[in-house]
């Protein structure tokens, strides 16, 4: 730390290493432009430094021959030292990302729970054996880490989706390189200082930061790193993909979204309202899973979306650092203006402002990085603002007549992240989740996950799972080891003498 501002180099080996290129990549604060943090601006070279060390550390070190029960000791010692530091790591989340306090608090204990069911995973890690296969045959499956493991994580939730991809690789046996976004870099090198401290041994987590072109593709690109988790755009997810065609490494990729909230006249409205409002403007927009198009029965939507437009503009945008903001700053500059551009390009095609907008806003906030929470009726689903992933606070509305044309409309993106469907009807809820193209469906919720339960994409939001059992076996290879008993019956039929 210099003054108020953090300086971090890279963490590779257990260590603080600077970077190859003596430079460091400044982050200011989205909601004040006050400097917050200095990130080591990584080289391929760096990157190659933490991919040797890794592989070091996988080939021979301890980590991946200890028993479960062991690093499960280790993990639930970092889920601790989390809690310990909780306020610090949220206030830090918040400096860089501008999501509101309450949600960078909730992140953390998001982080926690993680790691604490990755503990539990690593300590129950364990294959099959077949003993049906004949007398002279037994087999065993086992799952043995897949090795070292490259991540490549966003800024939206940089700490919570580390911890969706790292406790789980270290449950299994693997080692990390990871690549936190170049916005948001310190949540993740604070994570893994503890883990370090927690007993992880140096080597097994590795940290290099800087911007994806350089360190983030030496890492898809190189042939010692076994697996790629990524989370961020499309379009990256895709170059991604494309390199790891050259050395045949297994990749997952959890991308982008434009999920389908439906809403039945059935439903408990003033919950569906509330769901609604979450379901879109939970940390700004800024979340791969956001219900941004909210799809309604015409009978009662007249009625839903003047509530919902009445409690929408209740919604207080401000300083993140308040306790009672709802809707903080957005990543950056770039980013806010590639919002409000789909904001004019909606009112442009046709769509009906119904709150928000381009309006002025409050005194507090401070750099263009603010939106206001913004309504958008009478969308058609050939529009920019029902197709595209804004990534900010932009809702669509859309109506229906008939549970068919709702599943219609619901499936009519390229994406299929996740969806909500809001009815009393429990054959209405089942029809429309099994109808629906998405890795997860909410039935009467919205946004909410669990540890336990997998998460990632249908069509081009990706492919891979993270979380659950599933997204555990993500980070393992599975091998067959067939053993014969006894002397074996000859194939060929020759003469030994
Ligand atoms: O994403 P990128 P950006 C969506 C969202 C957002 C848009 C663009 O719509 O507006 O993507 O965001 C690293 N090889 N999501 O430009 O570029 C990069 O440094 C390897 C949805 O920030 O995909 C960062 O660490 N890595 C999403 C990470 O990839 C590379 C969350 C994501 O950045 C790389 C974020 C390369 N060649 C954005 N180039 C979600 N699914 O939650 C970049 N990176």
């Amino acid at each position: 730390m210099i003054g108020t501002v953090r300086e971090y180099n890279h963490f590779i080996g257990g260590e603080w290493v600077p970077p190859g290129s003596g430079k460091f990549i400044e982050r200011r604060n989205p909601a004040t432009w006050q400097l917050v943090s200095r990130f080591a601006d990584g080289t391929p070279e760096d990157a190659k430094r933490a991919i040797t060390v890794a592989r070091q550390a996988f080939d021979s070190g301890p980590w991946p021959r200890m028993s479960g029960m062991d690093r499960a000791r280790i993990l639930f010692r970092l889920a601790d030292l989390i809690r310990n530091e909780k306020e610090q790591l949220a206030k830090m989340e918040t400096e860089e990302t501008g999501k509101p306090i309450k949600l960078s608090r909730g992140d953390m204990d998001g982080c926690i729970g993680l790691i604490e069911y990755a503990a539990g995973l690593a300590q129950q890690l364990h294959g099959e054996c077949y003993s049906n296969l004949g007398e002279r045959h037994t087999a065993l499956v086992i799952r043995e880490p897949v090795g070292v493991v490259g991540m490549i994580v966003p800024w939206n939730f940089p700490a919570l989706i580390f911890c969706q991809k790292m406790p789980f690789a270290l449950a299994a046996g693997c080692t990390v390189v990871a690549k936190p976004s170049e916005f948001t870099s310190s949540s993740t090198l604070e994570i893994s200082r503890l883990a370090l401290k927690a007993g992880v041994p140096a080597g097994v987590i590795n940290i290099v930061t800087g911007y994806g072109a350089q360190v983030g593709q030496a890492i898809v690109d190189d042939p010692d790193v076994d697996f790629i988790s990524f989370t961020g755009s499309t379009v990256t997810g895709k170059r991604v993909i494309a390199s790891s065609a050259d050395t045949l490494k297994k990749v997952s990729v959890e991308l982008g979204g434009k999920s389908a909230n439906i809403v039945f006249a059935d439903a408990d409205l003033d919950d569906a309202i509330d769901g609604t409002m979450l379901g879109v403007f939970f940390n700004n927009g800024e979340t791969c899973c956001a219900c941004s198009r909210l799809i309604i029965e015409d009978s009662i939507a007249d009625k839903f979306i003047e509530k919902l437009v009445e409690r929408t503009r209740q919604l207080k945008v401000g300083n993140p650092l308040n306790l009672d903001t709802d809707i903080g700053a957005l990543i950056h500059e770039k980013h806010a203006d590639k919002v409000k551009g789909f904001i004019k390009t909606g009112q442009e095609q046709g769509a009906k402002l119904l709150a928000g907008g381009l309006k002025s806003l409050p005194d507090e906030c401070q750099t263009e990085c603010f939106v206001l929470p913004t309504i958008f009726d009478h969308v058609k689903t050939e529009m920019s603002i029902f197709q595209e992933e804004i990534f900010g606070p932009v809702l669509s509305i859309t109506r229906f007549k008939t549970i068919n044309e709702a599943i219609r409309i619901a499936n009519s993106t390229r994406y299929g992240l996740a969806s909500a469907v809001w009815t009393k009807n429990i054959d209405k809820a089942m029809v429309v989740s099994r109808e629906m193209k998405s890795g997860t469906v909410w039935v009467n919720t919205v946004i909410d996950g669990s540890a336990q339960l997998p998460f990632g994409g249908y069509k081009t939001s990706g492919f891979g799972r993270e979380m659950g059992q599933a997204g555990f076996e993500e980070f393992t290879e599975v091998k067959t080891v067939n053993i014969h008993i006894g002397k074996r019956e000859p194939f060929y039929n020759i003469d030994k003498n």
